[in-house]
């Protein structure tokens, strides 16, 4: 195969200290690239020739030390431009041509609109340079910029504008200087004409820095949450973990056409417009919160990721988990901790469970792969920051953070390895990590069953765990490829708190540590005086990424959903019951019957809603139910049939047996005054949605109403795109006067179409394959636009269940049709969308024959990219 091995890493034999770039745009939209390394033979290896990489360029010129060397063509072998004999230090000199206005592969460099965007992570610099294009060659970069001063007034590059000026035919230059070595994945640099939102920060330590948002003309007045989000995060990391800014100016450019969310590149982030752009009328709480987020993240990176770097790409979650946890925390912070912790592990379970139990499984380090923009996975993000997350938990706040300084102070400017970091916190707090190393190696989801006895004579307590790693498809594959590879038991924290059967409290939170296969755990409660067995919060706060059995009754579900006094387990025994009740009543569908919803469990749902108004936010999350594709994953062969029946079932059920409850939430959490993103506020807006969406699967035609006037009079997104969402989905004529005017007013807007777009490809109604379909040949689709491929497809694939695995294969065949199309304009985005394929085994024979005719189909496509390839060769295998 094509598998490129953590084992085969090599230091570089060349270093490259200083890059000097020119780039001059040309008038008829390509752009010519002079580039002068300064190199420097790495002394510890073996002397080897310099090989440096090089993707769709067009080689003009080649010198050494100022000496054309004739036929440059005939030193590229294999993509690789390869000089022998070059002496120990020595400048070399390249000019090649490029084509950033016909590059859809939006890697690299790029045009998007009239501007033209760089992104380089993870091997884009070679589509502008010849390079040793690696992250552990970290280089001083001086960049000049010259373009039309007319059609490109903003060339910007990382770094500090050292100078600029004018030229001949109506054209300009910018030159940037970097003053931190960087690896070539972090360089950026735009042409453009942009409007400019400047703010300034005042360090801890007080020094002035300028901030600068960049956007497409007229979209200043959609930049200020952002600048705000941004202050914010600079202020949390001084406060946190005492790290500071460290330059003169730092700059975010919001660019449309982009392959994933935003990119940290030193000094100069790049943003996909859905991260930046947010005003009451047309950005979600969800949105605003999501900005938040993500400006963070990419801030948090120049830190964890540009300071200190990975090694090599096998080390990814090294800044991206760590990265992820530094968010998550800060999110934490900013809003509530709990109803933090419970959207991290639901997404955690709709995207990294699935992806450890399918083809694509992988630990957070993988030991190889092929293409590596594959594996910016969940794996990598979401679990990376779970482990983190235990490590926190292992080590305490303190211990955690003197870790941390550690970890900078050894490998400030370095590019590293995850073993370093985990070091790092075992020598800082003396906390014996070797084990714990073994969630870096191992994939899947650990299975961690509990037992528990009760001696009511002594008040003797016994707790047995036992932990289970099963086998995923990717042993499998590194036995194929011939890698040893020894699954053992893990460290795993395990979060326990003890109730008595009024639910008071008996023992607060305590960690065990399980390292063994199995462990038993015994507790002296003679204290207590009670009589029955106490019942155990296990895991709470999801202590460890892991899949929990336990028989807990449903009774006792109920009194851990009213009374544990960890939020977390609160909503995660709701949705422990949810789940269990409802796979019951898809087994009754199977079996012929009808299913039922249980008193126990609307009265469950109740008590919740009673006390909704104490934390409307935590309620929001606690009355929602389990989804469908949660549902699907634990079932031996899924049946999206009679699960959407079973959902809509239990929905409509409650929504019947408690309407006055959720009438009068309707009522109380009307929010007054002008929209504010604020917590509190976001809050009620949630659990008033809630409410009003439960009421709509009554079909009632007053609420119906009621919808109409809220989708058409909200001051806010939030409410509107609630309400029109609901109405979009109704089975009544209002829907499509909710999709017609919703579109008619914001048509213009690119974000809010791509949530119409959205909408549509969620939709429950029968009709939603046909819809999509026909949205193709919108004008408000465009194929080359990632915003628009991931609302439409990826969300019809991903969040539609129902319809992407309709049982005459019509989900499947047009999925692979897109893919089909997709992946010679753009692989990265035509691999994520093929991702929908990774539970396709998990279906009955019918539906396999279909998945498996779609998955031939985008295999055989000539000519087809290593994104895709790797992505469906390994769901075929
Ligand atoms: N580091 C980038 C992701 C780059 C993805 C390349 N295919 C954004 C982030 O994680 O912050
Ligand atoms: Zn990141």
């Amino acid at each position: 195969s094509r598998a490129i091995h953590l084992r085969d890493y090599r230091a570089p034999a060349w270093w490259v200290d200083e890059v000097e770039l020119d780039v001059s745009i040309a008038d008829d939209g390509h752009a010519e690239v002079a580039a002068t390394l300064s190199l420097r033979r790495n002394e510890a290896v073996p002397a080897a020739p310099l090989q440096l990489d090089g993707e769709a360029l067009e080689l003009l010129a080649l010198a050494v030390d100022g000496r054309a060397l004739p036929a440059p063509a005939s030193f590229v072998r294999d993509g690789r431009l390869e000089l022998a004999d070059l002496p120990a230090r020595c400048r070399l000199s390249t000019r090649v041509r490029i084509r950033p206005d016909l590059n859809t592969t939006l890697s690299g460099f790029y045009r998007s609109k009239d501007g033209y965007f760089t992104q380089c992570e993870a091997e884009g610099f070679r589509r502008i340079t010849w390079f040793p294009d690696r992250p552990d060659v970290m280089s001083r970069y001086t960049v000049t910029l010259h373009a039309n001063r007319e059609r490109f007034p903003d060339l910007l590059a990382n770094g500090n504008r050292v100078a600029e000026g004018e030229e001949e035919g109506g054209r300009h230059w910018a030159r940037w200087v970097d003053p931190f070595p960087k690896p070539c994945y972090l360089f950026a640099m735009v042409a453009a004409k942009l409007d400019r939102l400047d703010d300034t920060f005042t360090t801890a330590s007080g020094r002035t820095v300028d901030l600068a948002i960049y956007v497409e003309p007229g979209k200043l007045d959609q930049c200020g949450f952002a600048m705000h989000a941004l202050k914010k995060s600079m202020r949390w990391d001084e406060r946190r973990f005492g790290l500071e800014l460290d330059l003169d100016r730092y700059m975010i450019v919001a660019v449309g056409d982009f392959n994933m969310g935003a990119m940290e590149n030193k000094g100069l982030n790049i943003f996909n417009t859905k991260y930046v752009l947010a005003r009451p009328d047309i950005a979600t709480d969800v949105d605003y919160m999501n900005i938040d987020r993500v400006v963070a993240h990419e801030y948090f990176h120049n830190w964890t990721g540009n300071r200190v770097t990975c090694r090599d790409w096998f080390q990814l979650s090294l800044k991206e988990g760590l990265t992820v946890f530094r968010d998550q925390e800060y999110g934490s912070d900013e809003y509530s901790r709990a109803v933090q912790r419970i959207q991290e592990v639901r997404g955690l379970r709709a995207a990294q469970f699935p992806e450890d139990a399918g083809p694509m499984a992988h630990p957070i380090r993988p030991a190889s792969y092929e293409e590596i923009n594959n594996f910016y996975t969940a794996t990598v993000y979401e679990k990376g920051a779970e482990v983190v997350r235990m490590i926190h938990t292992l080590l305490g706040e303190d211990g955690f953070r003197r870790g941390m300084d550690l970890y900078f102070e050894r490998h400030d400017g370095q590019a590293v390895t995850c073993d370093d970091f985990v070091s790092a916190m075992q020598d800082a707090s003396g906390v014996d990590l070797a084990q714990f190393r073994r969630w870096y190696e191992q994939a899947g989801t650990p299975r961690l069953g509990a037992r528990t006895a009760f001696d009511a004579a002594t008040g003797r307590w016994t707790l047995t765990l036992e932990q289970s790693n099963p086998e995923t498809a990717y042993e499998r594959r590194l036995q194929e490829e011939g890698l040893r590879f020894e699954r053992g038991p893990l460290h795993i924290p395990v979060a326990l708190g003890l109730l008595d059967a009024h639910g008071r409290e008996i023992l607060p939170t305590t960690v065990l540590s399980l390292t063994e296969a199995s462990g038993r755990f015994e507790f002296d409660l003679s204290a207590h005086g009670l009589k029955a067995a106490p019942l155990p919060s296990l895991l709470r706060n999801f202590s460890a990424p892991v899949a929990l059995d336990y028989q807990y009754g449903d009774s006792d579900l109920a009194t851990l959903m009213a009374h544990d006094s960890d939020e977390f387990n609160r909503w995660e025994a709701g949705q422990r019951l949810a789940t269990r009740l409802m796979l019951a009543g898809v087994a009754q569908v199977q079996a012929g019957s009808e299913a039922a919803v249980p008193d126990l469990f609307v009265d469950a749902f109740a008590a919740v809603l009673a006390k909704a108004d104490a934390d409307p936010a935590f309620a929001a999350e606690a009355l929602t139910l389990p989804s469908e594709a949660w549902l699907g994953d634990q079932m031996t062969v899924i049946d999206p049939d009679a699960i959407h029946r079973v959902r809509t079932l239990f929905r409509r059920t409650l929504a019947e047996r408690l309407r006055s409850q959720f009438e009068a939430l309707l009522v109380r959490h009307e929010v007054a005054g002008a929209y504010a993103p604020e917590p509190a506020a976001m809050g009620r807006r949630a659990l008033r949605n809630l409410a009003l969406g439960y009421l709509m699967t009554l079909d009632d035609s007053a609420l119906q109403l009621k919808a109409l006037s809220q989708f058409r009079d909200a001051d806010n997104m939030t409410d509107q795109f609630a309400a029109f969402s609901l109405l979009a989905h109704s089975d009544t004529p209002l829907r499509e006067v909710a999709l017609n005017e919703f579109y008619a007013r914001w048509k213009d807007e690119a974000l809010v179409v791509d949530k119409w777009l959205a909408v549509q490809a969620t939709s429950p109604l029968s009709d939603a394959r046909a819809r999509v379909r026909e949205l193709m040949v919108h004008e408000a689709f465009d194929l080359k636009n990632p915003n628009k491929v991931y609302a439409l497809v990826r969300t019809f694939c991903a969040a539609n269940p129902l319809h992407f695995h309709a049982a005459d294969g019509s989900g499947y065949a047009y999925a692979a049709g897109v893919i089909r199309e997709l992946d010679p304009v753009n692989p990265q985005v035509a691999s994520r969308v093929a991702r929908a394929f990774d539970r396709w085994r998990r279906f009955d024979d019918g539906r396999q024959a279909y998945a498996r005719r779609a998955l031939e189909s985008i295999r055989d496509l000539p000519g087809l990219s290593a994104d895709v390839a790797e992505v469906v060769g390994r769901a075929l295998a």
